[in-house]
């Protein structure tokens, strides 16, 4: 049986992890030395997560339905709510029971979040949970210009890699405080696995036996890439431009079955196919090589063509996300596969990952890593030893995998089809003004953000940005619930005309700082999206009726996020992107530099209420305004 958390993606038996440590730009990789168990001494440290108090819980919930509920609903649910927190009621045995099991546990989310989000969410992980990141263009326009920088980027991951095998990344920090960095084992060497009803993951880093090699795929084709020589060198970018070109030049052919796009599956209708498809000792077996490999690169074929700078990005975020479309490059991937690298022939390179293992600052730091990597002039000598052909992945394809082979490439077409991605560069300015205005620029950024749905809507939405919890052993994220009254209050009343400019920046700045310390709330384990899940699943595990407060319509609302929205920062200028997570919403990914903020905007076409484009200026407008509004107006209380 293979567990689900992260610590326990291990199979039982096998040994556990030794140690890693710290994203790459503080670290010192020429004198660095391997600590052994520096790792787990540090993880040791770290402090657990907390089980908020029960009426604090309560009294938050409410506070954050106000800006999205009816008034007669918010009433009812009022009602639900004290019946659920009042003494020797059921909110308090079950809360009784979880902080039991937080004291029983390394953490007692984490297990349940993996669960909950990943492994039993069945839609495609494609455009649904898997982000998809884009790289700056590359300078490189043709096969050897691609194959090039694929021997580069490889040559990256694998340095980046030693630094995780012999301990020797340092710790990152939040606010002064060390961060869990499990998740940093958690990406190489991993896949997704499908099941009927429930998918695993497996991690392959901490086997016996870990392996060597990555999968490559180009034309469609897979093929085993053993990335180390036989002293446990790495292979060096020549050595490994040598064997791309190999395997480039032995995939000439572009009629190869599809195989990977059945990943792109519904997760129970590929669950199906896997058994079907693995049932094949040749399939098995190449099956096999790919969900073993450190990581998949993808060597992809061509996009179509756009001009313009807006309509080249936005073409580029969809193929890091879903490929294109079978026609294009979504057969060209293995999208259970925790990490690819894609790489096109026109410059355009980022990757895709697979969201269970991991979130996405340790997937942006090794990227980080990666990109400095390829700039740096090659200073390794190249053996000249004679290396083995890589081996090519053969799949026998039945009638039956050809037909589930079909409706995965008409599924992935419709879904190709239905998102609206827009990226922009929003250049006026960056972290740089908030701060001027002594602003937290991300509370700023999605104060912008409630300014922006509310002109297009007229209303408030329940709004989803990502917290991370990593401050706690194991931790994942939590939810910031962007939506409050102080930015209810600021978004009514900044078009109104009978109000002051002073009294509209006070509003400003209740809003901004309500985020800032909803964000604090957040990162320290007070939030409380995820105390009420964990008092749902303990509600499930004492196998008790579902209290009230979870089938009201009030928290169906509170969970229908129309924005759903995370800030992922990076050294590198590039844009993260992801799906809506609601039919009628939007996905919204930001990078803010310091004069610059990246954005990606995602929505469906069924869906006519929503368009990405419009919502990008709508933003753009939001935050040119505030600024003007700030720069306007003097400080009330200066
Ligand atoms: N005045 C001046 N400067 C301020 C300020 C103020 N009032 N408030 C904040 N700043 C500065 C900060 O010092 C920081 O400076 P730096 O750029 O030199 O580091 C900068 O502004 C950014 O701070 P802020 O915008 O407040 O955001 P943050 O960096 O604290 O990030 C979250 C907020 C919620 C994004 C972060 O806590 C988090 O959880 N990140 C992880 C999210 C995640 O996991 N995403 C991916 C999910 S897969
Ligand atoms: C390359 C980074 C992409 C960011 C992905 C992200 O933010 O995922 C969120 C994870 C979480 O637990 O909050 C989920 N979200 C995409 C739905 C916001």
């Amino acid at each position: 049986m293979w567990g689900i958390c992260s610590r326990t993606m291990v199979k039982v038996g096998m040994v556990k992890p030794c140690g890693l440590i710290k994203p790459c730009h503080l670290v010192k990789p020429v004198s660095a030395t391997r600590v052994p168990g520096r790792y787990l001494t540090h993880q040791k440290g770290l402090p657990t997560l907390p089980v908020p108090p029960l009426q604090q819980t309560c009294e938050r919930y409410i506070s954050a339905l106000e800006p999205i509920l009816e008034m007669d609903q918010l009433t009812h649910t009022k009602e639900l709510v004290d019946e659920f927190k009042k003494a020797g009621g059921v909110g308090e045995k079950l809360q009784k029971s979880l902080e039991k099991r937080a004291q029983k546990t390394e953490n007692w989310l984490s297990q349940w979040w993996v669960q909950v989000a990943y492994l039993d969410y069945r839609l495609p992980v494609v455009v649904h949970s898997s982000p998809g990141l884009v790289l700056p263009h590359m300078n490189f326009s043709d096969k050897q210009g691609q194959i090039r920088f694929a021997a580069k980027l490889i040559a990256g991951v694998l340095d980046f890699k030693t630094m995780i095998d012999n301990e020797t990344l340092p710790v990152e920090h939040l606010g002064g405080k060390a961060l869990c960095m499990n998740q940093y084992y958690e990406v190489l060497s991993s896949c997704r696995i499908p099941g009927l009803k429930r998918d695993s993951v497996v991690n392959h880093a901490k086997s016996s036996r870990p392996p060597k090699h990555i999968t490559v795929v180009h034309n469609f084709q897979f093929f085993v890439l053993d990335v180390y020589n036989s002293d446990g060198t790495p292979l060096t970018a020549d050595q490994l431009c040598v064997q791309l070109e190999r395997i480039c030049s032995s995939s000439l052919q572009d009629n190869a079955e599809p195989v990977g796009i059945l990943t792109t599956q519904h997760r129970d209708s590929w669950g199906k196919a896997y058994i079907s498809l693995t049932k094949d000792k040749t399939n098995k077996e190449s099956v096999s090589a790919i969900q073993r490999s450190i990581f998949t690169l993808c060597l992809d074929g061509a996009m179509p063509q756009v001009s313009g700078d807006e309509a080249y990005r936005s073409c580029a975020a969809v193929q890091m996300l879903h490929g294109g479309g079978s026609q294009w490059n979504s057969g060209n991937r293995w999208f259970d596969k925790t990490l690819q690298f894609i790489i096109g022939q026109d410059g355009t390179c980022g990757a895709n990952y697979e969201h269970a293992p991991a979130e996405g600052p340790p997937i942006v730091a090794l990227i980080d890593h990666v990109v400095e990597y390829t700039r740096k002039p090659e200073m390794v000598r190249t053996p000249m030893v004679p290396l083995p052909m890589p081996k090519k992945l053969h799949f026998n394809i039945t009638p039956e995998i050809k037909k589930d082979i079909e409706e995965a490439k008409q599924a992935m077409n419709i879904l190709a089809q239905d998102l609206d991605m827009r990226v922009t560069v929003f250049s006026h300015f960056g972290k740089n003004v908030p701060k001027a205005h002594k602003m937290s620029p991300d509370a700023f950024i999605q104060v912008a953000l409630q300014l922006a749905y509310y002109r297009m809507y007229q209303r408030c939405c329940a709004t989803y940005e990502s917290a991370s919890l990593r401050m706690f052993r194991l931790g994942r994220t939590d939810t910031i619930r962007s939506a409050s009254s102080a930015s209810a209050a600021f978004v009514k009343a900044f078009d109104d005309t009978s109000k002051q400019n002073t009294e509209k920046v006070d509003l400003m700045e209740k809003a901004v700082k309500a985020h800032r310390s909803y964000t604090n709330m957040a990162v320290s384990g007070q939030a409380i999206d995820r105390h009420l899940l964990g008092l749902k699943m303990q509600a499930v595990e004492e196998k008790v009726s579902i209290p009230a407060i979870y089938t009201d319509t009030a928290f169906a609302k509170a969970l229908h996020y129309k924005l759903s929205t995370s800030q992922v920062p990076s050294k590198t200028d590039c844009v993260m992107c992801f799906g809506p997570v609601v039919p009628d919403g939007y996905g919204v990914c930001y990078n803010p530099m310091e004069d610059h903020i990246n954005f990606a905007m995602s929505s469906f076409n069924a869906c006519k209420e929503t368009n990405s484009a419009h919502l990008a200026q709508a933003m753009q407008d939001a935050l040119l305004d505030m600024r003007t509004l700030l720069e306007h107006t003097p400080r009330a209380k200066l």
